[in-house]
């Protein structure tokens, strides 16, 4: 291992920047020409990319101050070349970085632009009088330092005919051999190594010759080679501007000029040298066996490489071995050659392609289906992915997509029966139950024998909603569920393709919120392909106005993910591409981009006029070909195939479509079951669809977890205040008592014990916003050493998975959302830092998580915890908007069944789209944590969580409440005096939450507990009917009040008012009406006033409790 690796393994830093620069900074003098440079670089190549520009400021100081011989000597490799060298340059250190050929290879040295003496601007006179002081003891001796200087080389070189011991040795011995006439890449002598002691300069190196005349020759022979070098670089690192991608040959994609870095003449090069020889470097592989080259050859392969109909971006990954793999892949000789089967199976998977949507087009003209002509390409695109997959291992692949070429995709890839497609194209009622969606959102999960592998591969297709990009993080989440629950650790098994417009793709947020997933350990998919069918069009609006970027695909560089382009009229190049695509996923694990450059031949849709808005672009489309019958043309010259091969195909396929319709036509009915993407296999069966099983958990097991949970870990040395909640904790088991925390350790404990995994996610998570949780102990002496407790308790449990993750809602919760298609025996959860953050994420809840099962019959048990309750934190982290929940709730406000039947409670819940929650106790979380995994179907939760009462010891559940004959409790009625003096109670109080707390306060300090009852209704959706008829039955003379804590327009109000109503008026029928107590409307959630806030909740809780005064006057219209 070189020393370097070396130093970087050991180190305890390997992600901190802070101390590079620190210890740079106190070291500098001692090290910075042995050590700590190179150390530095090792570190910023390890380092993730925000880091680098304060690093860099560090290290360019050191460098402009220190000897820059030595630091050439150590050598300096092009990947991190090519980390510096936009810093560097333009720059204002007044340094400029060039390149040395050393042993074949190029090295990067750096000069200063400053052409006259010292003092001048640019240079060191740019740094402060104290930072010179800092940097070097000798800058009046160091010639080089102090200016006139032209470039790296020629400077040293200069300096070494001046005296040879000005300058480090192995430049010494470098310029001494190659003026004996040897090659450079002989003349090179490796450095002095950093452990056995360097030699001084001045010193001369044994071996080495003495000092010779030196030719004008060499000196060309070595700036030429650089020359040679630097072009190679240019093209492996902007060929792709000039690569002819665009089959429509538009100006827009164009790049305005050929770089000059691409231009011989650039490089002070000319006609009269293409056809000199020149060694290639190692950092090519365009020689194939050969390591040398005329210029003119050097070019041409460079330019089929990499400015063909293939661009490849590359060169902005960190991580040489990565950038070398690639290399290969596209400079090699001959890479992009296909057999002649090959070419055919490309052929028929096109006719089928483009032979799909002339079909549909016949028959239903006028039917919006988002076509893909222009790409037909996809098909065989996903299709070679898909096979290069398999045959690495692959069997399972999950997939999202938009609307662009979906039908296509499902009868040709996933290979859908044609047949169910199709009468998606009639208007037929629906067989089962569910409002279904438009033929373009569905999903399906399908399985078949893969043809070029003959391995079993079974294929998703996430539905989708219209918002583009919103399944992306589904599908990661999907994705990496099943990998989860296989063991699948480096997605060898299960694999996900993402396939992206080019306007969504740059953009919608999400799509860089999901690529910041993918290196996440909790969140890794192990490498997504992501193919962009970029049609050079958003609906009407032309990329110049839809994107600052230069491609669409720039996104995709956060995560240095390697983006190839490839023009989508050539078939083969795209084949290639999606191969090596394939390959680098399963190799390096990571994500990786496929641009196909492609055309729209329709509108937006097949009844949309182009020529409003793009008259140009589809004059050129319509004097385009269709790519399969180019690509036929070019096999047939080629011989590979001949026309009558070509026209029978075609035909072929069109039999097996009218076959596919006729069984259509005879279709009387759809089945929303046929497009199910997660079908639980032998979950529903299992389980009595009228019955919740038990949710209470025997004494001995609520012991053993809670024990576990309060002891101290004999390993690990745990922060004081840990150690201090931990013995709260053990108090609290001694008592057979639970704090918020322990309730929910007690159902998460009890649930992996029975075998169910626990996934909690979100931001700060593992110890809690509230710091209340401690899910994870970290050791205080030892980085990284963790111990968490609840995956310690039984030698057979579930895993517990908790994890905080990347600062965003919308793909994170769209993420867990997906976690919690795969299983049905996982409690998934997704916690927000406060409620209110979730409206970040309300495309996920909106689209999929209030109305997938509507929409597409797929069944979701994710838990949303949002803290929620108005404390005087202010208008953002007071109220987590139950009123929105409640209000996107498909719960009827004026079905009762005035005799609920045994089932009622289950009932209900089927029917609801979800159930909204606001607990005020730790057993009520406990059971209704559980009863999510024990009811026979699964359904979303949204739990308004408290904050205060994390901490509050009223709020606290004696374990009696969660034994096996205890459940969860839809209201809390008030078993105090007023229970048995219920004919004379004055005055009943619905509440919710954290305010009944407040509210008993008072009314006992009233010493109204006789007169006033409090009923807690802690299951608000769906509404607990048959509950609240018999608290109100109970109280005949009783006022009634819903007292909320919130403003009239948000709350719980408006969703309880009508419900309550509904049972006076037509079930109870009785006068009566409830009141409401609480906040008057407002814009703001709260105030952000600390006193506004204590006189509105001080008022609230007098009002709610006010006899004197009629309440039935009351409406909240107070003026503050
Ligand atoms: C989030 C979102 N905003 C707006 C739309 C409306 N819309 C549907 S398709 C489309 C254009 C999409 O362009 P592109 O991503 O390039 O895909 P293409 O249709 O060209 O294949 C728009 C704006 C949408 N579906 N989703
Ligand atoms: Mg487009």
């Amino acid at each position: 291992m070189n020393i370097l690796d070396d130093v970087w393994e050991r180190s305890d830093y390997r992600r901190s920047w802070e101390f590079v620069l620190s210890w740079n900074l106190k070291e500098r003098f001692s090290y910075v020409e042995g050590v700590s440079f190179p150390l530095a670089c090792a570190f910023l190549k390890k380092s993730s990319p925000p880091y680098l520009s304060a690093l860099m400021t560090s290290v360019s100081y050191l460098l402009s101050s220190t000897k820059l011989l030595f630091w050439r000597a150590m050598g300096m490799d092009d990947e991190t070349v090519a980390l510096f060298r936009p810093l560097f340059f333009p720059d204002k250190t007044g340094l400029k970085m060039y390149p040395a050929l050393v042993r074949g290879r190029t090295v990067w040295g750096l000069s200063r632009l400053v052409t006259s003496a010292r003092g001048q601007k640019g240079g060191l006179a740019s740094l402060s009088q104290q930072q010179q002081r800092g940097f070097s003891t000798d800058l009046k001796a160091d010639s080089f330092v102090s200016g006139s200087s032209s470039i790296y080389v020629e400077d040293m070189y200069q300096q070494w005919q001046k005296d040879p011991n000005s300058v480090h040795p192995s430049w010494d011995s470098y310029f001494s051999s190659v003026s004996k006439g040897l090659k450079p890449s002989q003349a090179y002598q490796s450095p002095p190594s950093i452990s056995g002691g360097r030699p001084q300069f001045g010193q001369r190196q044994e071996g080495v010759g003495a000092q010779a005349a030196v030719t004008g020759n060499v000196e060309k022979i070595i700036r030429d080679h650089l020359s040679v070098q630097a072009i190679i670089r240019a093209y492996q690192v902007r060929g792709h501007h000039i690569a002819d991608l665009d089959p429509l040959l538009l100006e827009s994609m164009r790049y305005e000029f050929v770089p000059p870095e691409l231009m011989i003449n650039s490089y002070n090069l000319s006609e009269a040298d293409l056809d000199r020889v020149f060694t290639l470097p190692d950092t090519t592989y365009i020689g194939g066996g050969q390591k040398e080259l005329p210029l003119r050859e050097i070019i041409q392969r460079l330019k089929t490489a990499y400015c063909g109909v293939i661009g490849v971006e590359y060169m902005f990954i960190n991580n040489k071995d990565q950038q070398d793999w690639i290399r290969k892949q596209f400079e090699a000789p001959g890479v992009t050659q296909l057999t002649a089967e090959n070419k055919k199976t490309l052929l028929k998977r096109l006719i089928r392609s483009a032979g799909l949507e002339d079909f549909l087009a016949k028959k239903w003209p006028s039917e919006k289906r988002f076509g893909l002509e222009g790409c037909e390409v996809l098909v065989p695109a996903l299709k070679a992915i898909i096979d290069s997959s398999s045959a690495m291992g692959v069997d399972s692949i999950v997939m999202g997509m938009p609307h662009r070429g979906r039908l296509n995709v499902l009868a040709n890839v996933c290979r859908k029966p044609l047949e169910t497609i199709l009468t998606q194209f009639k208007s037929l009622e629906a067989a089962d139950e569910g409002s279904g969606d438009v033929k373009y959102h569905l999903g399906l999960s399908h399985e078949r024998v893969n043809r070029a592998t003959n391995k079993l591969m079974k294929i998703a297709l996430c539905a989708n909603p219209s918002h583009l990009e919103a399944v992306d993080p589904v599908v990661q989440g999907k994705t990496r569920a099943e990998q989860f629950y296989l063991g699948d650790e480096t997605g060898a098994k299960v694999m996900s393709i993402i396939m992206h417009g080019d306007a969504a793709f740059s953009g919608q947020g999400v799509v860089f919120e999901t690529f910041h997933l993918s290196e996440l350990p909790d969140y890794t998919t192990h490498g997504t392909v992501h193919v962009v069918v970029n049609n050079q069009v958003g609906f009407t609006t032309d990329p110049r106005v839809a994107r600052s970027s230069p491609y669409c695909t720039d996104v995709a560089r956060v995560v240095n993910a390697p983006i190839f382009h490839v023009n989508a009229d050539h078939p083969e190049a795209v084949q290639h591409v999606c191969e090596v695509a394939a390959e680098w996923r399963a190799k390096f694990h990571k994500d990786v981009v496929i641009d196909l450059v492609c055309y729209r031949r329709s509108g937006h849709n097949e009844i949309d006029e182009p020529m409003f808005t793009q008259p140009i672009m589809y004059k050129k489309i319509r004097a385009t070909k269709p790519v399969v019958e180019k690509y036929a043309e070019k096999l047939i010259t080629e011989g590979v195939v001949d026309e009558g091969y070509f026209k029978t195909e075609i035909g072929n396929y069109l039999n097996i479509c009218e076959d596919a319709y006729k069984t259509a036509n005879q279709a009387t009915q759809v089945r929303n079951m046929d497009w199910l993407d997660s079908p639980w296999e032998g979950f529903f069966s299992t389980h009595d669809p009228k019955k919740i099983d038990a949710t209470g958990v025997e004494e001995e097991v609520l012991n053993h977890i809670a024990t576990h949970f309060s002891t101290e870990p004999q390993d690990i040395a745990v922060h004081r205040g840990i150690k201090k909640i931990l013995a709260t904790r053990r108090e609290l088991t001694e008592k057979r008592m639970a704090d918020w925390a322990m309730g929910e350790a007690l159902a998460f404990g009890s649930l992996i014990r029975e075998g169910s995994h626990v996934r909690l996610s979100g931001q700060d998570v593992e110890r809690g916003t509230f710091s209340h949780r401690h899910h994870v102990l970290h050791d205080q002496n030892r980085d990284k050493t963790t111990y968490r407790p609840l995956n310690h308790l039984y030698p057979n449990q579930a895993p517990y998975t908790v994890c905080n993750s990347s600062l965003s809602e919308y793909a994170v919760m769209g993420f867990d959302l997906g976690f919690s298609m795969t299983n049905p025996n996982a409690l998934i959860m997704w916690e927000a830092q406060f409620g209110d953050f979730f409206n970040t994420a309300q495309c996920i809840i909106d689209q999929f998580i209030a109305s997938g099962q509507a929409k597409w019959i797929r069944q979701s048990g994710l838990v949303l915890l949002l803290p929620h309750g108005m404390e005087g934190m202010g208008p953002e982290h007071s109220s987590a908007r139950p009123e929105r929940f409640l209000q996107l709730s498909s719960d009827n406000p004026d079905k009762f069944l005035s005799d609920p039947s045994p089932t009622y409670v289950v009932d209900q819940l089927r029917e609801t789209n979800w159930q909204v929650m606001n607990l005020s106790t730790p057993a009520n979380f406990f059971h209704a944590m559980r009863r999510q995994l024990k009811m026979p179907f699964r359904k979303p939760l949204v739990v308004m969580t408290p904050k205060s009462l994390l901490r509050l010891p009223e709020a606290r559940s004696s374990f009696d409440d969660m034994l096996p004959t205890s459940e969860f409790k839809r209201i809390i009625p008030d078993v105090g005096p007023v229970a048995k003096n219920a004919q004379h109670v004055k005055r009943v109080v619905f509440c919710s939450g954290k305010v009944f707390y407040e509210l008993q306060k008072e009314r006992n300090a009233k010493g109204l507990e006789g007169e006033v009852a409090l009923i807690r209704i802690e299951q608000i959706c769906p509404f607990p009917y048959d509950l609240v008829k018999e608290q109100i039955l109970q109280y005949p003379k009783a006022t009634l009040v819903f007292a909320q804590e919130e403003h009239k327009n948000g709350g719980m109000w408006t969703y309880v008012q009508p419900r309550i109503d509904n049972l006076l008026r037509h079930h109870i029928k009785e006068p009566r009406r409830i009141n409401y107590v609480g906040r008057v409307a407002s814009a703001s959630p709260a105030t952000g006033n600390k006193n506004q806030h204590l006189v509105e909740q001080a008022r609230v809780i007098s009002d709610a409790l006010q006899l004197e005064n009629n309440a039935n006057n009351n409406n909240g219209n107070h003026h503050h």
